[in-house]
C-alpha cells in the first residue's frame, strides 16, 4: 500500500559537530546526485525547501569538554524548527546534513510531534558509530558524537530536554545498525543505558535480514519510524566521501535489504541524511549511492512498480 507522499527535502550545511571540515557541502552534494528527481521518479511528491542558514565553523578547541557549543545550538534551531515546520504540514521531512550533531534538532522535533500524535517513536540509527559519548567521556569534543545521549537526556545541558521532556527518546526506542567503533566509555554507557546495538559482528552471524527482522518486529500502524543514516555506516571502500570512515561495513546488498525491509513497514516518516563529506568524496559517489539507498527507503524495488 502506498499514500501519496509528500518529502520536505532540508539543507543544513554546516559541519560544526564534526571532527574534520567539508561536511557542510553535504546538502549540495545530494542535489547534484539528483535526490530531488530521483524521488520523483517514483512517484512521492518533493519540496526543497533549500538550505537553512547558520553560524559559521569557528575551528576552535573544546571548552568544558565540547567544541563549537552556540554554533551546534544555533544549527540544531533552525533545524528543529523546519522539520517541526514539516511535521505540521503532514510532509515526510529529509534532512540532509551536514554532521550528525543535527539529529538532536531533527529527532527532538520528531519526538515532541510524536507525543501530540500520540504515535510510538522507533529510531533506526544506522552508523560506524554508536554517538553516545557525552561532553564527560567524549575523547575528542567533537558534539556529532553525542547526539544520541543528548536524545536520552545525558548529554551537555543546552541540548538535552529540547522536545519538552528531559528524554527525546528512551533506550528501548532506538536500535543501532552497522557499528564497529565505540570508545572506551562509550561501551559502558551502552551497556548501563540498555541500548540495542546490533554491530558488525551480529550482522556476520546472523545476517542482515534476521537482524532486520528482529529491528522491526513491533513496527505497526501506530509507529512513527525515523531514520538517522550517516554514510560511514558504509564500507570506505564503496563510500569514501566521509570524515570518520571505519573499514568492515555492511556490504551494498546488506545495506539494500535493510533499505528495503524499512521501506515495507510502510511506517518510515522521517529521515535524516548525515556525514556525506564531498571533500573527500571520489566524483560524487558517496552522495550518488546515498541517493540510491534513499530510493530503496521509499520503497524503490527491482520488480516491484
Ligand atoms: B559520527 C568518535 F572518538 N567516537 O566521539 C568521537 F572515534 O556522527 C567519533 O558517527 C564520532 O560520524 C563519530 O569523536 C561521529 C571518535
Ligand atoms: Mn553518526
Ligand atoms: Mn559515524
Ligand atoms: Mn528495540
Amino acid at each position: 500500500m502506498t499514500i501519496a507522499r509528500t518529502v520536505s527535502l532540508i539543507g543544513a550545511p554546516t559541519d560544526v559537530g564534526a571532527s574534520v571540515r567539508g561536511a557542510g557541502m553535504g546538502p549540495e552534494a545530494l542535489r547534484v546526485a539528483g535526490l530531488a528527481e530521483a524521488l520523483r521518479s517514483q512517484r512521492l511528491t518533493v519540496v526543497d525547501r533549500g538550505n537553512l542558514a547558520g553560524p559559521p565553523n569557528p575551528w576552535m578547541p573544546p571548552t568544558q569538554g565540547v567544541r563549537h557549543m552556540d554554533e551546534v545550538v544555533a544549527w540544531n534551531r533552525a533545524v528543529f524548527d523546519e522539520v517541526a515546520a514539516a511535521l505540521g504540514r503532514g510532509h515526510v521531512p529529509l534532512l540532509m546534513g551536514g554532521d550528525h550533531c543535527l539529529a538532536i534538532g531533527s529527532i527532538s522535533a520528531i519526538a515532541r510531534h510524536c507525543r501530540e500524535r500520540r504515535k510510538n517513536l522507533r529510531v533506526v540509527w544506522l552508523d560506524a558509530h554508536t554517538d553516545v559519548n557525552t561532553e564527560a567521556i567524549s575523547p575528542s569534543g567533537n558534539l556529532h558524537g553525542m547526539p544520541v545521549s543528548c536524545l536520552l537526556g545525558h548529554g551537555p545541558a543546552q541540548l538535552v530536554g529540547w522536545s519538552g521532556e528531559r528524554a527525546a527518546i528512551a533506550a528501548d526506542n532506538i536500535d543501532f545498525i552497522g557499528i564497529r567503533s565505540v570508545d572506551a566509555d562509550e561501551k559502558q554507557a551502552i551497556r548501563l543505558l540498555g541500548l540495542q546495538v546490533f554491530d558488525m559482528r551480529h550482522i556476520d552471524e546472523h545476517g542482515m535480514r534476521n537482524t532486520m527482522t528482529e529491528v522491526l518486529q513491533d513496527v505497526d500502524e501506530d509507529t512513527h519510524l525515523h531514520v538517522s543514516f550517516d554514510l560511514d555506516c558504509l564500507d570506505p571502500m564503496e563510500a569514501p566521501g566521509v570524515g570518520t570512515g571505519v573499514r568492515g561495513g555492511p556490504t551494498y546488498r546488506e545495506m539494500q535489504l535493510c533499505m528495503e525491509m524499512i521501506a515495507d513497514t510502510g511506517q518510515l516518516a522521517s529521515v535524516d541524511v548525515v556525514e556525506i563529506n564531498p571533500a573527500l568524496d571520489v566524483r560524487n559517489q558517496t552522495a550518488q549511492l546515498a541517493v540510491e539507498f534513499i530510493q530503496s527507503l521509499f520503497g524503490a524495488s527491482t520488480l516491484a512498480r
